[in-house]
């Protein structure tokens, strides 16, 4: 990281100010090339932006941050311009000119990492704080940049070090080895740290559902009427319906907000059997978008009941999955017109039971109760003020966390204190990976790369 990179740090388009953000040793000199002098550190400074033929490219503030105290770490020079594609176009071709080469996405963020400036829960914070999508889901992002959440995680460290360091010294100790694994020690500190860590995972999974959102794969046979619920929640005509079963052979993607939760719905072809190529195709990708979901609605017309091929959904539906059963057309209903939500016991999978809503996708009757029980399936509440900002990556270290931590106890009860120990190594990598302190390169470029440029 020796060399010196620009970037535009605001919007491109137009604006009442642009900002060109430059970063690395060659900042300094480049301040000098386009001001014609040095700002005072940390002063605005009103001052002509020239090019390399002396020429006034623009007149604006600039602001010089020299290392280490500034956002990347490194020397940095902000040139605040007007906000025009133009300018801001030629003044970082003169900044180039001079010395500097065009970031990559998320390299300020990343340099910011590699000199200690954030940890990379804080770098993800700054990202997810850019997109939030929601006052809670900025508010959980702001949480987290604050060091809230790698606060968190790293208490959790430290609880796993030292039970480390006891189990550890427990080995070199042989004879003693077995005393120390019995006096319920490990066990009692085992289970306060499984508690802390469920406070944290539950914490992260609020706010990973606020960044993230719940996929949700509508299901069922032809005609069920999946495109019109998927038009019900969406507000408009996102898809094709019509009598004809069969109508939709292709994934349709809607992305809708509830209360600030981003929740993507997914339209999918009719489940039958088929001869027909196409159709086959399309069935195949709705099981395929079924395997990946967080939650399937299954569709099926109320006025013809549930049916044999229903039961056959069901069952290959993966058991962890949470499934809603949607009785759709209820407008048509002699019996009763009124929606309703209940529940009945799962056959395959009897330990959650099954949600039930009765429902008409065509008057929009009930179709609050199917968001009402989205939101409570994604586990979002409004009122979670402790959340922080999180994403799948987070939620599945610390899932990787609590099955090291589950191992650990089988071991300490089999007086395995060599197993125990390891166990808890693996518990505390995971734990590393969330706030960069182990984690590969690989992941580093993965997780900068989908950051945006400027950043
Ligand atoms: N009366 C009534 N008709 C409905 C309702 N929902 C859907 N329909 C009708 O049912 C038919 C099928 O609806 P679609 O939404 O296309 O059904 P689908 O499940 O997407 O069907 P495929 O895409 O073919 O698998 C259409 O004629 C709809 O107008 C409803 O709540 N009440
Ligand atoms: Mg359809």
């Amino acid at each position: 990281m020796n060399d010196t990179i620009a970037a535009q740090a605001t919007p491109s388009g137009r604006g009442g100010v642009g900002i060109i953000r430059v970063s690395g040793p060659g900042s300094s000199a480049i301040a000098q090339a386009v001001l014609g002098k040095l700002p005072k550190p940390r002063y605005a400074d009103y001052l002509a932006f020239r090019d390399n033929h002396g020429a006034v490219i623009d007149i604006g503030l600039a602001l010089y941050f020299p290392a280490p105290h500034s956002f990347t770490g490194e020397d940095v020079l902000e040139l605040h311009g007007h906000g025009g594609p133009v300018v801001m176009d030629l003044l970082l071709a003169t900044v180039i000119q001079h010395g500097a080469r065009l970031a990559r996405p998320g390299e300020f963020s990343e340099r910011a990492f590699y000199n200690d400036k954030l940890d990379l829960t804080q770098a993800e914070a700054i990202a997810d704080l850019i997109e939030a999508g929601s006052e809670q889901a900025a508010r959980a992002a702001l949480r987290s940049l604050q060091g809230e959440f790698s606060r968190a995680v790293n208490q959790l460290v430290t609880l796993i070090t030292e039970l480390r360091v006891y189990v550890e010294a427990s080995i070199d100790f042989a004879e003693e080895n077995i005393d120390f694994l019995k006096q319920g020690q490990v066990h009692e500190r085992l289970s306060a740290l499984q508690a802390q860590l469920r406070e944290v995972k539950q914490q992260a999974h609020q706010g990973s559902v606020l960044n993230e959102g719940i996929r949700v794969v509508l299901a069922g046979q032809p005609n069920a009427g999946k495109s019109s619920v998927l038009n019900a929640l969406a507000g408009h005509e996102a898809a094709i319906v019509t009598p004809v079963a069969g109508t939709t052979r292709d994934l349709l993607r809607e992305e809708i907000q509830l209360e600030g939760m981003p929740l993507h719905i997914i339209d999918t072809a009719g489940l039958r059997d088929s001869s027909d190529v196409v159709e086959q195709e399309g069935i195949r990708r709705t099981w395929r978008a079924i395997e990946r979901a967080d939650c399937v609605v299954l569709v099926v017309d109320n006025n013809l009941g549930w049916q044999d091929a229903d039961t056959k959904i069901l069952q290959q539906v993966p058991v962890q999955l949470p499934v809603i059963v949607v009785h759709n057309k209820i407008d048509q209903d002699q019996w009763g017109q009124t929606p309703m939500i209940y529940q009945s016991q799962h056959d395959q999978k009897s330990q959650t039971p099954l949600v039930h809503i009765k429902l008409s996708a065509l008057t929009g009757a009930g179709i609050p109760l199917l968001t009402q029980q989205l939101k409570q399936q994604a586990g979002y509440s409004t009122t979670g003020s402790g959340n922080f900002t999180a994403r799948r990556r987070h939620l599945s270290a610390l899932e990787q966390t609590e099955q090291a931590l589950r191992r650990a106890g089988v071991q300490t009860d089999q007086q395995q204190a060599e197993l125990v120990a390891e166990e808890l190594r693996l518990a505390q990598q995971a734990l590393g990976e969330i706030t960069g302190a182990v984690s590969s390169d690989d992941l580093l470029g993965k997780i900068f790369a989908s950051f945006c440029i400027g950043k």
